[in-house]
């Protein structure tokens, strides 16, 4: 057991990557996300800390993430990912804050390590392997220099994958990680990514006539170049249109374009021209996010979110399944069907959880908005199918539930097919994060093998009409979601006051929590008809803000 370290050696080069501004860090849902130009220190933390999470899990290999996901382009960010490609776990994430801002002199960052160290009981003996990649963003390339440098100050391995998406980083954590193990995930490289991708693809849509093209909206990020490279593979099983793929020109990204932009402002994205009878999508900057949507004749635009994604695979699943008849072997000896569920965050809208509940029959489970919640509680499940109203998500596989998918025998030839579908479903649905080109090829191949338009997948429901609306107050700090996000405890009294404004609309819903991102509160707000919405919306609004800190503007520009 070795527990000291070069001091010198890290001093030396802490002195590049000094921080001096007063910045403070925060590790938050995100990682660390911010203006691109205050990172540089962060980075540096980030590789020291990716270097003692390697050696803590004895050399397994750490993942980093250099995005900032939807936010615009002089914005950057950086997350770790876990060996089987989760988040970084929780407990972690005070450390990432602390290393952060100790990052102003040598004994600040010194005393920070030996403490983690101490704490954690890190054998610094072990080896430290750490993968990088990063988006399009022009600040990435000298922000992952700055993490090599403080990889390597600790004596650890790093391997630079260059341009990826976020889940495609996720992908070959998970890969090398499981390597030569009955879990095994596949090879660790960008190809085998998408040959593993079209293949299971391929598989479920055999013999099924191909649907009308995609319009495919890259954000103008990572997600169009994976697409094209994606599209070679997937061949004539898949036709599509990319718009909005420029990664080249300055300010584009993300700009009036992606799935968080597409989601809020419930319109089409800036460069589509979207005809009645066309169906499209929106990745987001760094691809782990995806909406469909489409026009009626009116022109009326309609959105397919992460709850209609949900409630499609989910539907799909539990039918194959139940052709299949599949039975899953329990640890009591017992064998019982398969245990599907579903997990949704407050912001799912009110009609997807009374149908996935009252139609579906399938039990939904609460959690608190941020993706390793959700992930969480997938597990609990032999198919957990999570996502957020915002298009993050994805369906994980129990491991027993994989078993029974391979041991299983088809009574008939249909039972053989779903069977068949139900296998290339766990490998077409990447198991370690919500990724949208895996999500879009999921959403296609259930469509295609019911040969269902968009029109029919959005008439499985009505969408209550919603508005989601951002308040800018003093302290975001002050305001203490509980519940699943679904209330607040602080300040007091303010949930009172909500309460009195939901009461007074038909189906009313409203709630109130800090965003992670963001340095705002959020306000959702949902009731029967368009108008009552945006006026609870308003209403509550308009309490966080007079009463609770409310600074800048008062938000009543959406008034009708
Ligand atoms: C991050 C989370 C996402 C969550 C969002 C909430 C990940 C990968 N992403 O983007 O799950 O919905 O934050 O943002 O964890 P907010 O706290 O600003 O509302
Ligand atoms: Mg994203």
């Amino acid at each position: 057991m070795t527990n000291s370290f070069d001091k010198a050696k890290l001093a030396n080069a802490l002195s590049s990557h000094t921080l001096k501004s007063a910045t403070r860090f925060q590790y938050g849902t995100a990682g660390f996300r911010m203006e691109a130009s205050l990172l540089d220190p962060v980075m540096f933390a980030v590789g020291l800390l990716a270097v003692l999470r390697s050696k803590y899990h004895k050399g397994k290999t750490i993942g980093v993430m250099v995005t900032a996901s939807h936010n615009p382009e002089k914005d950057n960010g950086v997350k770790l990912v876990e060996p089987l490609g989760e988040m970084l776990v929780q407990s972690w994430e005070g450390y990432a804050t602390e290393l952060a801002n100790a990052t102003s002199s040598a004994d600040a960052i010194t005393s920070a390590l030996e403490s983690i160290i101490a704490k954690e009981k890190i054998d610094l003996s072990q080896p430290a392997r750490v993968v990088v990649a990063r988006d399009t963003r022009p600040s990435g390339k000298a922000l992952v220099a700055s993490l090599v440098d403080g990889v390597q100050c600790l004596g650890g391995e790093i391997k630079d994958f260059g341009l990826f998406t976020t889940p495609q980083l996720h992908y070959v954590v998970r890969c090398i990680n499981t390597a030569g193990t009955e879990d095994a995930y596949g090879e660790p490289t960008e190809e085998a990514y998408y040959e593993k991708l079209a293949a299971a693809f391929k598989k479920i849509t055999a013999g099924y006539p191909r649907l009308s093209p995609l319009l495919i909206d890259g954000a103008n990020g990572i997600g169009a170049p994976a697409m094209e490279k994606l599209g070679k593979y997937l061949g004539d099983s898949f036709a599509y249109q990319l718009v909005n793929n420029d990664v080249v020109s300055s300010g584009k990204l993300n700009h009036e374009s992606g799935a968080d932009f597409v989601k809020i402002k419930q319109t089409k994205p800036l460069g589509m021209d979207l005809k009645y009878g066309q169906r499209a999508c929106s990745l987001d900057g760094d691809a782990d996010r995806i909406v469909f949507y489409f026009t009626e004749e009116d022109g009326t635009f309609r959105l397919l979110d992460g709850d209609k994604i949900a409630t499609l695979a989910a539907d799909f699943i539990m039918d194959l399944a139940k052709q299949a008849n599949i039975l899953v072997q329990r640890e009591d000896g017992s064998k019982t069907p398969l245990h599907i569920g579903l997990v949704q965050t407050a912001y799912a809208n009110g009609s997807s959880t009374a149908y996935v509940k009252d139609t579906l029959q399938v039990p939904v489970v609460f959690t608190p908005t941020g993706v390793k919640h959700l992930h969480h509680a997938a597990e609990e499940f032999d198919v957990g199918v999570y996502f957020e109203a915002n298009g993050h998500g994805t369906v994980l596989f129990s491991p027993a539930a994989i078993k029974a998918f391979k041991t299983s025998v088809g009574a008939t030839p249909a039972a053989e097919k779903a069977i068949d579908a139900l296998r290339a479903l766990t490998e077409l649905i990447n198991q370690a994060v919500g990724d949208a080109l895996s999500d879009m090829l999921l959403v296609e191949a259930t469509l295609t093998y019911q040969q269902k338009s968009f029109a029919k997948w959005n008439s499985d429901y009505t969408d209550l009409p919603s508005r989601q609306e951002k308040v800018k107050v003093a302290n975001r700090a002050n305001f203490v979601p509980i519940k699943a996000d679904t209330e607040l405890s602080h300040p007091i009294g303010l949930q009172e006051k909500i309460n009195e404004q939901v009461a007074k609309f038909s189906k009313g819903r409203c709630f109130v929590r800090p965003s992670g991102t963001e340095d705002i509160v959020r306000v959702y707000a949902e009731a029967a008809t368009r108008e009552e919405t945006d006026r609870l919306c308003y209403l509550v609004c308009g309490l966080v803000f007079d009463g609770y800190g409310g600074v800048g503007t008062r938000p009543t520009t959406f008034l009708p």
